[in-house]
C-alpha cells in the first residue's frame, strides 16, 4: 500500500471572495484568517460575536497535486479524509466525487478513475452550518426545543462537535475546515482492511487472538503473519505467528502466547509496559500491506457487583477495583489545528502530575487525535471514552441513523486496541434530561422512543459487534438505561450539581455517598496573566460586557461573588477577587473529592469538572487555555496523591460539637505507616494541645485517625450556633477566630503532608497580617524556595508576573515557624527565563488570603 498525503499548503477563500489566502492543512477557515491577519484574535474581547457571523458563509479549499505513475498503476486509489468538517462536497478535477456530513467520521472515495498522470486538482467546498441549521426541518411529531446552555439552535442536526457552537464554558466558533490528515491510499493484490485483537488473561500469560479481515484480489494465496514484541526490547526478537491465507479467504484469525507477560497498568498501581503488534500481508514473500499498533496487556472492565447500598461502580483494572481520580476532558482549542501533540502531552502529563488515573471524554466535544489516546496509554490514563453527544434532543431519521453508526464504527476500530481505552459510553446527561429536565418533558414520546433507539439499542450494537471487549454505558450519569432512575445514588454514575448550580454550601457534598461521581464542579476567573490576554483596561471588573462575554454560564460571575461572600472577606481589588476564586473552587473540589475518598468502597470514582478550557474564559477548568494551573490543580496533585490525609469538619453524633477529624486515604496497592499529629494552635503558631497516633493503613482502603472537638481549650462565642451542652461545657480561654487546626501526615518516607482547618469561615477569623520571608538557593537542576513566617499564613500563592512555572507545589497554608520549602525544578519553567536564585527572588510574588483585604 502506498500512501501520498495531500496536507500542507492550499489556498482558501470564501464562495463570495475573489481573494484566495494560503491555508496549512491540516486547517481551517479560523486558522488561515488568523494566521494571514485577515481577523483579529477571535478571543480578544467579544471578537467572538463578529467572528462567528463568517460562518454563515460557504468556504472553498484548493490545492493542485502531482500523480505519478507508480501510483496510477495501482489498481485502486482512494481519497482519505481523517477529519473533515463538515459539510463538504469534493471535486477532483473538476468533478464531484463525493459529499460528506459527518466530522467525527473517517471518508473514503475511490478516486482512481478521477485522476489524471501529473497535475490534478482538488477542491472542497464547505457549506455554511449555521444556514443548514437554520433551515432544518424535522418532522413535525418530532419538533425540538431544546437549546443546551450557551449554545446555538439546532446544534444537534449536524454531526459536528456541539462545542464549537458555544456551550457554558466555551465561545460560539463554528470553525469549518480539513481539520485532520487528508491523503491518497494506493493498492493493489491485497489489503488488511481490519483488525482485532481479543486479549485473554491465564496465569503467567496472555493469549492473543488477532482477528484479521483482508481483501484479496489476486487469485493467489497470500501469507499472514502477526508479530508481537516488547516496546523495550529487540524488534529482532518478536514472538511471531503466520498462516497461509487459501483462495478467496477474507477472514483469518492468527493467535499469539506470550508467556510472564508485562501487565500494563493506570497510573498508581504499577508501569504503563506496551508492546507493538505488527501485522503483515504478503504474498510470494514480498509485504503488500501492514498495520501496526501498540497495545498494553492488561484487563480492564467496569465492576457493577451488588452490594449492602445498592451495585457498586468502578473500574476493575487486572482484578483490581480501583477509586478513578481525574477530570473530564473537553477539546482544548476552538480551531483544532492547534491543538498539537506538544499541547496534548503537556495536558496528559500535568494530569499525571496531579496523580490522576483516568480522563473522562466528555461527550460534547469531538473524538480526540490518536495522539491523546497513544499519550494516555503511555502515562497511564483510563480513558472513560463518551461518544459524542450531548445535552440535546436528536431526531433518529434513516439519514442520521446510518451516519452515527458509521461514525462509531469508525471510531471504535480506531481507539479500540488502546490499552487506556476503559469504556465506551453513549452520551452525556441526556437519560437524566429525558428523566427530569422540565425543558426535556415537552417533546413527543416519538422523541423519547427515538432515545431508546440511539443509545440502548443502535450504539451499543455498533460498539460491541466491533469491541465486544470494552464495557458500554448507555449515559452519563445512568444506572443502566430505561430511564430507570439515571440519578440514583446507590447505582451507576451520579452527576452532582447542587454545589455550584444549585448554589448550596461545600459541606453539602458530605451529605452524598454516589457510587462514582462522573461530574461536579465549581468555577473561577483564570489568573490575571490570562484576563490580560482578552481584555482592556477599562473591561476589568467582573461585570464588566468583556468579562461575562467570557463567562458562558448564566450570571455565574455572581454566583462566584455569592460563594466569596460565604466564605471571604471582600477583596480590594480586581487581580485579589480572581485569585480568591480560585482558592474558593480549589476548596470546594477539595472537600468533595477527600469526601469520597473517605468512603471509599462505597463511592469509587471522582471525576469533577473540567480540567481544561478551549479559550481564555471563567470556568470550572484547573488548568487554563494558556496551560497555567489554577489552584485546583495544585490542590488536585495532593488530594489525589495515592496516599493522603484529609481532615474535615463534621458535627458528632449528637450534632453538639464540632469535631476536627483527620483520615487517610491508600489508593495504592501497598499498606501505609502514617503518623498523624493533629495540634490546636494560636495565630502565633504557640501549641495548645496536641493529639498523636500511628496507624497502618491497608492497601486500596481508608480509615479514620483522630480527631477532637478541642472544646475545652475554645470560648462559647457569640453569633454562631452552638448547642446548650457544648455552652454549658464550654470554658476554654481561645476564641474560635484566634485559632486553628494543624495536621502532619509523617510517612515514613519522611514525606511530610501539612493540613490545616480554622473553625470559622475565613471571613470570620482573625487572621494577622503576616510578612513571608523568601529564600532562594539553587542546583543544576531546580531552584529552591524556603518561605517563613511567624503567624498563620493561608493560601501563599507563588507566582511571577512575566513568567510561567510549575512549581511543586503552590497556594500552601503556613502553619509553623520552620521554613516551608517549595521546590522549582528548572525544567518546569514554561515561559520566560531566570538569570539565577537572586533573579527568582526578586521577580516571585507570594500573597496570601489575608493580602487581598
Ligand atoms: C455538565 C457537563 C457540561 C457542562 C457542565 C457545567 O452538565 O456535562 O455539559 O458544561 O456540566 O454546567
Amino acid at each position: 500500500m502506498k500512501l501520498e498525503t495531500l496536507n500542507g499548503l492550499w489556498q482558501m477563500k470564501n464562495t463570495e471572495s475573489q481573494k484566495m489566502l494560503p491555508v496549512e492543512i491540516p486547517g481551517s477557515v479560523l486558522s488561515c484568517l488568523i494566521k494571514e491577519k485577515e481577523i483579529e484574535d477571535p478571543y480578544y474581547r467579544d471578537n467572538e460575536y463578529a467572528v462567528r457571523e463568517l460562518f454563515w458563509k460557504d468556504y472553498e479549499f484548493q490545492r493542485k497535486f502531482q500523480v505519478e505513475k507508480e501510483l496510477l498503476d495501482e489498481e485502486n486509489v482512494d481519497l482519505v479524509c481523517h477529519g473533515l468538517d463538515t459539510l463538504c462536497e469534493i471535486y477532483v478535477n473538476g468533478a464531484l466525487l463525493g459529499k460528506t456530513n459527518n466530522m467525527h467520521r473517517t471518508w473514503k472515495f475511490p478516486i482512481k478513475g478521477q485522476l489524471v498522470l501529473g497535475e490534478n486538482d482538488i477542491h472542497i467546498i464547505i457549506r455554511s452550518s449555521l444556514q443548514y441549521m437554520s433551515n432544518y426541518k424535522t418532522d413535525e411529531k418530532k419538533e425540538i426545543k431544546y437549546t443546551p446552555c450557551g449554545g446555538m439552535k439546532g446544534n444537534q442536526f449536524m454531526r459536528k462537535a456541539h462545542s464549537m457552537f458555544g456551550w457554558d464554558w466555551g465561545p460560539q466558533l463554528p470553525d469549518a475546515g480539513i481539520f485532520r490528515d487528508i491523503e491518497l491510499e494506493a493498492y493493489s493484490y491485497g489489503r488488511l482492511n481490519d483488525v482485532l485483537i481479543h486479549q485473554y488473561h491465564g496465569e503467567g500469560e496472555v493469549k492473543l487472538e488477532v482477528d484479521v479481515t483482508l481483501q484479496t484480489f489476486l487469485n493467489k494465496e497470500y501469507e499472514l503473519y502477526a508479530t508481537l514484541h516488547f516496546i523495550e526490547e529487540d524488534e529482532k526478537k518478536p514472538i511471531e505467528v503466520w498462516d497461509i491465507v487459501e483462495l478467496g479467504m477474507d477472514k483469518k484469525i492468527l493467535n499469539l502466547e506470550v508467556k510472564d507477560p508485562q501487565i500494563w497498568w493506570p497510573n498508581g498501581f504499577g508501569k504503563q509496559p506496551l508492546y507493538k503488534l505488527k501485522v503483515i500481508l504478503r504474498h510470494k514473500g514480498n509485504k503488500i500491506d501492514e498495520k501496526e499498533f501498540t497495545i498494553g496487556l492488561r484487563t480492564l472492565t467496569v465492576s457493577q457487583d451488588k452490594d449492602q447500598w445498592g451495585s457498586e461502580f468502578c473500574f476493575q483494572v487486572n482484578g483490581i477495583k480501583i477509586f478513578s481520580k481525574g477530570a473530564n476532558y473537553i477539546p482544548e482549542d476552538c480551531v483544532y489545528s492547534r491543538i498539537t501533540p506538544e499541547k496534548i502531552e503537556y495536558l496528559v502529563a500535568s494530569s499525571v502530575r496531579a496523580n490522576y488515573n483516568t480522563l473522562r471524554v466528555w461527550g460534547g466535544g469531538y473524538y480526540p487525535s490518536n495522539t491523546f489516546y497513544k499519550l494516555c496509554d503511555e502515562y497511564g490514563l483510563i480513558v472513560w471514552q463518551d461518544l459524542m453527544y450531548a445535552c440535546n434532543v436528536y431526531e433518529v431519521t434513516d439519514e442520521f441513523e446510518e451516519s452515527i453508526i458509521a461514525e462509531t464504527v469508525d471510531n471504535v476500530k480506531r481507539l479500540r486496541h488502546h490499552a487506556c481505552l476503559g469504556m465506551w459510553c453513549g452520551n452525556n446527561e441526556i437519560e437524566s434530561a429525558w428523566h427530569h429536565w422540565q425543558d426535556f418533558q415537552p417533546h413527543s414520546d416519538y422523541l423519547r422512543m427515538d432515545y431508546i433507539k440511539q443509545f440502548e439499542f443502535l450504539l451499543p450494537k455498533a460498539v460491541t459487534q466491533n469491541d465486544s471487549q470494552t464495557f458500554y454505558w448507555p449515559s452519563s450519569p445512568s444506572s443502566g438505561g430505561c430511564f430507570d432512575g439515571p440519578d440514583d445514588e446507590n447505582r451507576g454514575d451520579t452527576h452532582y450539581w447542587a454545589v455550584w448550580h444549585g448554589q448550596k454550601p461545600f459541606s453539602d457534598y458530605q451529605n452524598y455517598f454516589f457510587r462514582f461521581c462522573s461530574e461536579f464542579g465549581f468555577q473561577s476567573f483564570p489568573s490575571l496573566k490570562t484576563v490580560l490576554t482578552y481584555t482592556e483596561e477599562e473591561d476589568r471588573n467582573i461585570f464588566s460586557k468583556i468579562m461575562e462575554s467570557h463567562q458562558k454560564n448564566d450570571a455565574a460571575n455572581g454566583k462566584m461573588l455569592y460563594y466569596l461572600s460565604e466564605n471571604f472577606q471582600y477583596p480590594k481589588d480586581f487581580d485579589s477577587l480572581l485569585y480568591s476564586t480560585q482558592i474558593l473552587q480549589a476548596v470546594a473540589i477539595k472537600s468533595g473529592v477527600e469526601h469520597w475518598r473517605r468512603n471509599r468502597g462505597r463511592c469509587m470514582g471522582a471525576l469533577y469538572w473540567q480540567i481544561n478550557d478551549n479559550w481564555p474564559v471563567a470556568s470550572w477548568s484547573s488548568i487554563d487555555y494558556f496551560g497555567r494551573w489554577k489552584a485546583l490543580h495544585y490542590f488536585a496533585k495532593n488530594f489525589y496523591a495515592p496516599v493522603s490525609g484529609s481532615i474535615v469538619r463534621i458535627l458528632d453524633e449528637n450534632k453538639e460539637f464540632t469535631l476536627v477529624d483527620a483520615y487517610v486515604q491508600n489508593e495504592s496497592l501497598e499498606k501505609s505507616k502514617v503518623k498523624v499529629r493533629m495540634t490546636l494552635k494560636t495565630m502565633d503558631f504557640q501549641e495548645i494541645t496536641t493529639l498523636e497516633e500511628t496507624v497502618i493503613v491497608g492497601p486500596l482502603s481508608s480509615l479514620r485517625v483522630c480527631g477532637s472537638s478541642f472544646h475545652d481549650y475554645l470560648k462559647v462565642e457569640e453569633k454562631i450556633s452552638i448547642s446548650p451542652r457544648e455552652r454549658k461545657m464550654n470554658q476554654g480561654v481561645y476564641h474560635r477566630a484566634d485559632v486553628f487546626v494543624e495536621t502532619a501526615f509523617i510517612y515514613e518516607s519522611g514525606f511530610i503532608q501539612w493540613e490545616s482547618e480554622t473553625l470559622l469561615a475565613y471571613k470570620h477569623m482573625n487572621l494577622p497580617k503576616s510578612k513571608v520571608d523568601v529564600k532562594v538557593e539553587e542546583t543544576s537542576e531546580e531552584y529552591i524556595i524556603s518561605l517563613q513566617t511567624d503567624h498563620y499564613t493561608a493560601f501563599v500563592e507563588l507566582d511571577f508576573l512575566k513568567e510561567d512555572v510549575i512549581f511543586e507545589n503552590n497556594y500552601i497554608n503556613i502553619t509553623s515557624q520552620e521554613p516551608r520549602k517549595i521546590l522549582l525544578a528548572k525544567k518546569d519553567i514554561l515561559r520566560g527565563t531566570f538569570t539565577g536564585k537572586d533573579d527568582v527572588k526578586e521577580k516571585l510574588i507570594v500573597r496570601s488570603i489575608r493580602d487581598t483585604y
